[in-house]
């Protein structure tokens, strides 16, 4: 697990990175909370033999993405996409695959933006390209993977088609209440703008 772990410290530097110059440079603060975590070994063998691969390290490192993982919590859904932006442009970090599951949400309305990168880490033997998912939701599309996670998704047994449904309309809510929030908040800070240019 090594080479992951290295990679978290070297994303979790980036992330400050990215915090310290939007609020230096633009005044935005765009990320709430940030987690980050190593998947543990049995949900590794799980994930592979859901897969129908053999548990093996060799299968591990080809075929699982998120071994190490960060979540990136952000207020609003326009600071996610701000927030994806800037990673992209960093060198060192090499985008594999993006899933924008905010654009398409799942069946069951999870919506998160998640982006498989590599970003290179040196090792005693030398430099390795070690992957890192990015999962980047706001904060109500967290509260609501969280929950659905908890009851669900994980869940090897069918769980009740009411809750399944219920689910389903939070999800809806979720995302009202992610694009009202949006709105109020850019209305804030035109009204801001307005109040400060009328005081230089
Ligand atoms: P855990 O316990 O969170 O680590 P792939 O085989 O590549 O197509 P994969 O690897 O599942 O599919 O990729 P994807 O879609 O990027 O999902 C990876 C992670 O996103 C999951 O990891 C979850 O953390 C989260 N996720 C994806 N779909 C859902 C969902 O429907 N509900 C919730 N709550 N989370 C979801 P793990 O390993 O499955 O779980």
């Amino acid at each position: 697990m090594l080479p992951y772990t290295s990679a978290l410290k070297v994303v979790n530097m980036y992330i400050d990175t990215i915090e310290e110059e939007l609020f230096t440079y633009k005044r935005q603060n765009p990320i709430e909370h940030v987690k980050s975590r190593l998947k543990r070994p049995s949900s590794i063998a799980r994930k592979l033999e859901k897969k129908g691969l053999e548990p093996t390290l060799e299968n591990a490192v080809k075929y699982i993405d998120d071994i190490a993982g960060v979540r990136i919590v952000c207020q609003f859904q326009e600071d996610i996409y701000r927030v994806a932006d800037v990673i992209k442009k960093f060198e060192n970090i090499r985008i594999v695959q993006i899933k924008d599951y905010i654009a398409n949400p799942k069946e069951n309305g999870y919506r998160s933006y998640h982006m498989h990168v590599e970003i290179p880490v040196r090792m005693l033997h030398g430099e390795e390209m070690v992957k890192v998912e990015f999962q980047l939701r706001t904060v109500a599309m967290d509260f609501w993977a969280s929950l659905e996670h908890k009851i669900r998704y994980k869940n090897e047994s069918e769980i009740p088609d009411h809750i399944g449904s219920e689910l389903k309309l939070c999800a809806t809510l979720v995302e009202k209440m992610d694009s009202e929030m949006q709105h109020l908040n850019n209305e804030i800070e035109q009204l801001n703008l307005i109040t400060q240019d009328s005081t230089n």
